[in-house]
Formats: structure tokens, C-alpha cells, sequence
């Protein structure tokens, strides 16, 4: 690498210290809270690298709030997580997927941030090597607010959300609502460095991503959709790629275009994905990026949460194939 390309290298802190200028009352409390989030995705990422060797594979006997199985590495990633922020005097509060009630730091009255994640996203494909992320939002506590109800708040408050993908590379991707960025880790040094710069989501993409096997279960606009898509109705013919995990399958719909949908089904009126730390981040992202994300009603980052864990239907990715479902649903 020449001389010149060594110097312009930027690492995730030198950047998140740049963007916490628009925090002007943080001091360097956002840059130091990040920095904790950005510790534990390079203990998880250790972790999942080493996964095979260490035999940590398969379930770990317990069920989780939502239900599923957890795996061995859930547990260690949400420990990770738990770990690297609680010590932070700046979090009043973490709300995990993993455990059923948030954590709350009482007596520190003048904690400002809380943040909510999904520590493993994916995590059942981790025993066939099949990416899977971390996800996570943080959130302004308002004053002297305790309980879960403070983390209820709808996704056009946060302050920043992001997430990290433990891919062929570790990517974490982030936004602080002046734009979306990703830093690739150099394991060599074991820091976070820029990659990808100011992303921009394509205007429209060729790539549709959905568990299609429900299609059958899907309310009849999401089959239309889909079949539209599929048939070059709107004017593209497209391919399909589902990954099952949706960091990854959104981290290629960031870069490619395309959308990525996860409909309400019989079994899930509501959808799968979780709106507080799945949902609402990767919205966040992509409106930053230009894309759009709705819930097949409305805009995500619109809807007030009555509870921690609620899922929500998601559709995400290119303004203008969000912009083709929003019109077929409008034309009834
Ligand atoms: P998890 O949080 O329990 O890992 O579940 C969420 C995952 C997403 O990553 C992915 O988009 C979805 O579940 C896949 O679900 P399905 O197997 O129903 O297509
Ligand atoms: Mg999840």
C-alpha cells in the first residue's frame, strides 16, 4: 500500500468523534458509549471466527422471550454486550432480544442513553457458517424515565443506530442521522476502518429478498407483489436472494438495491422481525441512505411502540420498489 493510502485511512472512533460534534452536550460521553458497542462486536466477531475450533456450537437447552431455542453464542454475545456498555455511566438503560425485561442502572439519574440490540441476529445459521450480525439503536433517555416504557419511543428518535455483519469481513455499518457509513475491521490491527464511505442506497435495484416458501400465507397485496416482481410486472425482471438472516440480507440490499420484505404470515399477524432493535435500525439506515422502510401501512420510524419486544411487518430497501408495493396496495 503506498505511502498516500496509509494516511487516508479512518478509524471508527476518529469518525464517531467527528460525528459527535452535532451532540454538543455530549461531550465525549457518545464517542465513549459507541466505543462500547464497537468493543463487543470485535469480542463477538473473535467468537464467531472461532466457533468450529472451540466446539461452542449447538443449544444452549435455554428458550428465550421470544420462544426459539438460543444458541450457545447468543448467550455469549448478549453477555459481550452487557459487559461493554453496562459499565458505561452514560447508559441508563439496555434492552436486549435476549432477556424479557431491560436492564436498568438505577441511580444513575443523569445517564442520557439507551440502547437497545439485538446482540446475534441470525443465530440459527451459525452452525452451517452462514453470516449473521448484530444489531442496535441508541436512544435518548428523557428525564428521570425508568422502566421499560422509556425505551418506547418511535424509531425517528434515535440518535444513532447500526449494525455489524460477521461476514466473509466484519463490516459495522452506522448512522447518526447525517448520512451511513461502514468500516471494515482490519484483523491485522484490530480496528474498525473506513470502507465504505457516505453510502448510498441504489434508486432501484434488481434483487427481491423474502422468505417466498409463506407465500401462500402472506395477505394477498404481499402475493401480488411478489408475483410482480417475480413475473416483471413493473417493468424489471428480478432475481431472488435470501439469506434468512437479515443483517446480511439487508446489508446486500444497502449496496445493491433491491428490496428485502418480511410480511405478516397466519402464524405471525404481525410479522417476525422485532420493531425496537431489528426493524427500526435498519430503517433508520436506509432512509439515511435514501431508501425507504415501511410496515405495509406506514412509515417504520412512524410507529409508536407499546411493548419492548413487538415485531412489526417490514418492507426495506430502494425508493422506488417500496414506492411499486405502496402504489399496488393504494390501487386495492
Ligand atoms: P432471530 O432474531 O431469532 O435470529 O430471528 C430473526 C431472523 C432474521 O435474521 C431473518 O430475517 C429471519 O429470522 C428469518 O426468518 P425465516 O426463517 O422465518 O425466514
Ligand atoms: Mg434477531
Amino acid at each position: 500500500m503506498s505511502e498516500q493510502k496509509e494516511r487516508l485511512i479512518v478509524t471508527v472512533q476518529q469518525h464517531i468523534l467527528q460525528q459527535q460534534q452535532q451532540f454538543p452536550d455530549a461531550g465525549g460521553v457518545f464517542s465513549w458509549l459507541l466505543s462500547g458497542i464497537t468493543l463487543a462486536t470485535k469480542m463477538i466477531q473473535a467468537k464467531v471466527r472461532r466457533a468450529g475450533l472451540l466446539d461452542i456450537l449447538g443449544d444452549a437447552g435455554e428458550v428465550n422471550v421470544q420462544g426459539e431455542t438460543q444458541q450457545k453464542l447468543d448467550i455469549y454475545a448478549n453477555e459481550a454486550v452487557h459487559h461493554c456498555l453496562g459499565i458505561r455511566d452514560s447508559v441508563a438503560q439496555l434492552v436486549s432480544e435476549e432477556n424479557e425485561e431491560p436492564r436498568s442502572f438505577d441511580g444513575r439519574e443523569d445517564a442520557k442513553y439507551i440502547v437497545v440490540f439485538d446482540p446475534l441476529d441470525g443465530s440459527s445459521n451459525i452452525d452451517v457458517n452462514v453470516s449473521v450480525g448484530t444489531t442496535f439503536a441508541v436512544l435518548r433517555r428523557s428525564a428521570g424515565a425508568k422502566g421499560p416504557e422509556a425505551a418506547l419511543q418511535p424509531g425517528h428518535q434515535q440518535v444513532a443506530a447500526g449494525y455489524v455483519v460477521y461476514g466473509s469481513s466484519t463490516i459495522l455499518v452506522y448512522t447518526t442521522g447525517r448520512g451511513v457509513y461502514g468500516f471494515t475491521l482490519d484483523p491485522a490491527v484490530g480496528a474498525y476502518v473506513l470502507s465504505h464511505d457516505d453510502i448510498k442506497m441504489p434508486p432501484h435495484g434488481d434483487i427481491y429478498s423474502v422468505n417466498e416458501a409463506y407465500i401462500d400465507d402472506f395477505p394477498d397485496v404481499y402475493q401480488r407483489y411478489i408475483t410482480g416482481l417475480r413475473r416483471g410486472t413493473f417493468g424489471r425482471r428480478y432475481k431472488s436472494r435470501y439469506i434468512g438472516s437479515m443483517v446480511s440480507d439487508f446489508h446486500r440490499t444497502l449496496l445493491k438495491g433491491g428490496v428485502f420484505l418480511y410480511p405478516p404470515t397466519h402464524s405471525h399477524a404481525e410479522g417476525k422481525l422485532r420493531l425496537l432493535y431489528e426493524a427500526n435500525p435498519m430503517a433508520f439506515i436506509a432512509e439515511q441512505a435514501g431508501g425507504k422502510a415501511i410496515d405495509g401501512r406506514r412509515r417504520v420510524l412512524d410507529v409508536q411502540p407499546h411493548s419492548i419486544h413487538q415485531r412489526t411487518p417490514l418492507i426495506l430497501g430502494s425508493r422506488e420498489e417500496v414506492e411499486t408495493f405502496e402504489r399496488l396496495r393504494d390501487e386495492g
